[in-house]
């Protein structure tokens, strides 16, 4: 069902009904409503492939709108983009996978590579994805696909770049995984127990998830990390440096002295700890328990205090995991370019981690709820700015129609000298700066700010396009530093597992270039890349609705699903796609399309007489296109009759109909 027809109640209403029914896609303009299933729904298979391929259906699926991308890919020798958006827990990351499926299938030439792009899915979401509250397979990074291909349209390669990492309630997946999965030699070589042994693991009292065999998806991901060509030295590596940050987890202190010092506790999880990192034990405890004080004459070892030791042993984890992601990440992108040089273009599919609001939001809610920000002001700049001007420049009769624009909260983040991001960093660069000062110096030069509000305490909300959220500053000038302080590098540089020195190396690099980033202005950098490279793409935009909180298939919350349409300007779009001309193609492209359907004596030479040729032809009343100078524009479902010819045409199967224009679904 195309929605360019309808207003606002029959939208919500059709998608209600269509979704009773099953039928999950619905096209809104330009964009294709997914309202997520929760279920399987058999609309994924080689029969479906085959379907869209062949265009024998034009009914909204994820498949036509990965169609349409290569189409264009191919057509324009454009690089494109399929951006998906939507809620935690919407559908995004299922979407992106569908979307690649069908890429898969179009530009495999032989299965091995089909194979390998889709296994990655499988080896980053273990790897990058964690149980939350709102989405049992969270994803904890933002992910820009692209999938290369020659100029004849086969596959060429395929390389994913990753935004950050944020932590969430229950751990990464590879964890419990492992854990539960691994052969019982791996399991002596890794002292491993069970996940319920472990600090890191069980602090969120949710070991398991519903339905989920932990074991079983343990020994797919060994397959696909053969597959993604990760050779066994270095899944045996990774599997070390796992075990060794789950010890590291359950190392304890005791305090040793009148003034508060610790040591390190004697026990299995500091000599397991060390002998997978590959250094002593006594290395280990000195690593963890002092900081060296480097005086002219010579350096002194400091002990610590319990708060301090429990800090540094936790921030050497975070980093140890941080870094091996985006190893696997180097790793599987290595295997996927099968050759630097390549003439063709590229598919991008963009799927970050979704707006997110709970009870108590941290750091990592506001990193992304930012980028879904950035998120969506691309996508209002493409939907209604670029259009409206596009009809400007163009010359057609048009009436402006207003949209809810972003661009305040955007600015609230970015622009200098106050915004929420520069601020931030201000103060964590000042020692004695806390959460309490961070929250007060908000509200100090925020506080006017329409998309601002200050809260008691430590607390601040911001009003997201997608609603307003309260954040808690507790800890964010901490996540905020990018400090790993030289002691713990230079620990990490010292030891045998080969992972661990690479690892303190990169960090030496990476500030070297960055010159001490903190992690919200790398991250930002990061957004900026992705949002640069997908500004030189032509962009197909799915939105995906989460229909219920419950994650439950056929329940459909109506208030729930209208919120979500409207803050994320759908609404909008269907407004402007019937007050619009959402079917624009050059004069040269419409006669090439539809020119041969023209009877003889009807033939024309140049471009603009045979377009008003063709319309005169079918019927096509003048209110419902309008020509600029340089394209022709048409209503929505204006086509209809023109493809539905052209289709019967090509095929050879020109059946004489008598067409009927309008409501089609
Ligand atoms: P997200 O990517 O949008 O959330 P997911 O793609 O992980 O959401 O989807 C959440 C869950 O919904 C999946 O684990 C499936 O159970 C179900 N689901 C989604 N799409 C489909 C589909 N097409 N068919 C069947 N089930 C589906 V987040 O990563 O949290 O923003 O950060
Ligand atoms: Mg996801």
């Amino acid at each position: 069902m195309k929605l360019g027809y309808l207003n606002e109640p029959s939208v919500l209403h059709n998608i209600k009904l269509r979704y009773s029914q099953d039928m999950i896609y619905t096209k809104a303009g330009r964009v294709l409503i997914a309202v997520n299933p929760f279920k399987d729904l058999q609309i994924f298979g080689n029969d479906h492939v085959s379907a869209y391929r062949q265009k024998l259906t034009n009914s909204p699926h994820v498949f036509a709108v990965a169609d349409e991308a290569f189409t264009e890919m191919m057509r324009d020798e454009a690089n494109q983009s399929i951006i998906i958006s939507g809620e935690s827990g919407s559908g995004k990351t299922e979407t992106a996978k569908i979307v690649m499926q069908y890429l898969a299938a179009l530009g495999g030439s032989n299965r091995g590579i089909e194979d390998k792009i889709l296994q990655t899915n499988l080896v980053l979401e273990a790897f990058g994805n964690a149980k939350t509250s709102r989405n049992e397979n969270s994803s904890r990074f933002g992910k820009l696909m692209e999938i290369h291909f020659s100029t004849m349209g086969k596959f060429y390669g395929a390389k994913s770049r990753v935004v950050q990492l944020a932590s969430s309630e229950r751990s990464y997946h590879i964890f419990y995984q492992l854990c539960a999965g691994s052969s019982f030699v791996l399991k002596e070589r890794l002292n491993l127990r069970a996940a319920s042994y472990y600090k890191y693991l069980n602090q969120s009292e949710c070991l398991m998830i519903d339905g989920i065999d932990d074991a079983k998806k343990f020994h797919q991901l060994m397959k696909a990390l053969d597959i993604v060509q990760i050779c066994k030295e270095d899944q045996e590596l990774i599997f070390t440096v796992l075990a060794a940050i789950l010890w590291l987890g359950n190392i304890s202190f005791k305090v040793a002295d009148s003034e508060n010092h610790i040591e390190v506790l004697d026990d299995e999880a500091v000599t397991s700890a060390a002998r997978l990192m590959g250094c002593s034990t006594q290395a280990l405890k000195a690593a963890l328990s002092t900081q060296k004080i480097q005086s002219e004459k010579d350096t002194n070892a400091k002990k610590l205090i319990l708060q301090k030791a429990i800090h540094t042993r936790d921030k050497i984890a975070t980093f140890m995991y941080e870094n091996l992601f985006n190893w696997i990440v180097d790793q599987v992108n290595k295997s996927l370019q099968v050759g630097k040089q390549y003439t063709g273009k590229s598919i991008n599919i963009l799927d970050i981690n979704g707006f997110e609001s709970f009870q108590k939001n941290s750091f990592e809610q506001f990193c992304i709820n930012y980028a879904n920000e950035r998120l969506q002001q691309h996508l209002i700049r493409h939907l209604f700015k670029d259009e409206q001007e596009d009809y400007e420049s163009d010359g057609i009769e048009w009436t402006k129609i207003d949209f809810k624009d972003n661009q305040e909260c955007v600015n609230l983040f970015e622009k200098k000298p106050h915004s929420l991001l520069s601020l931030l960093d201000e103060e964590s660069n000042f020692s004695k700066a806390s959460d309490l000062t961070f929250a007060n110096k908000l509200k100090q030069h925020l506080g006017t700010n329409p998309c601002f509000k200050g809260e008691r305490g430590r607390a601040f909300s911001v009003r997201h396009y997608e609603g307003e959220v309260l954040y808690d500053t507790n800890g964010f000038l901490e996540k905020n530093r990018n400090t790993m302080p030289s002691d713990s590098i230079q620990f990490l540089a010292s030891c045998k597992c080969e992972l661990l020195p690479l690892f303190s190396k990169t960090f030496d690099l990476s500030l070297k270039c960055s010159q001490e980033q903190s992690v919200c202005q790398k991250f930002k950098g990061q957004l900026f890349n992705l949002m640069d490279q997908l500004e030189c793409t032509t962009p197909h935009f799915i939105r995906c609705i989460r229909p219920n909180i419950k994650q439950l298939p056929d329940i459909y919350d109506e208030g729930l699903v209208l919120q979500q349409l409207k803050c994320s300007g759908i609404l909008e779009v269907v407004r402007i796609s019937r007050a619009g001309y959402p079917t624009r193609m050059t004069h040269q492209e419409f006669c090439t399309r539809y020119g041969f359907l023209l009877s003889e004596a009807n033939k024309s030479q140049d471009p603009l007489s045979t377009s008003v040729a063709i319309l005169q032809q079918f019927n096509i009343p003048s209110e419902m296109c309008q020509f600029g100078y340089t394209k022709l524009y048409l209503r929505a479902g204006q086509t209809d009759s023109l493809e539905l010819k052209r289709k019967q045409v090509l095929q050879g199967t020109v059946v004489l109909q008598k067409y009927f224009r309008g409501y089609q679904a």
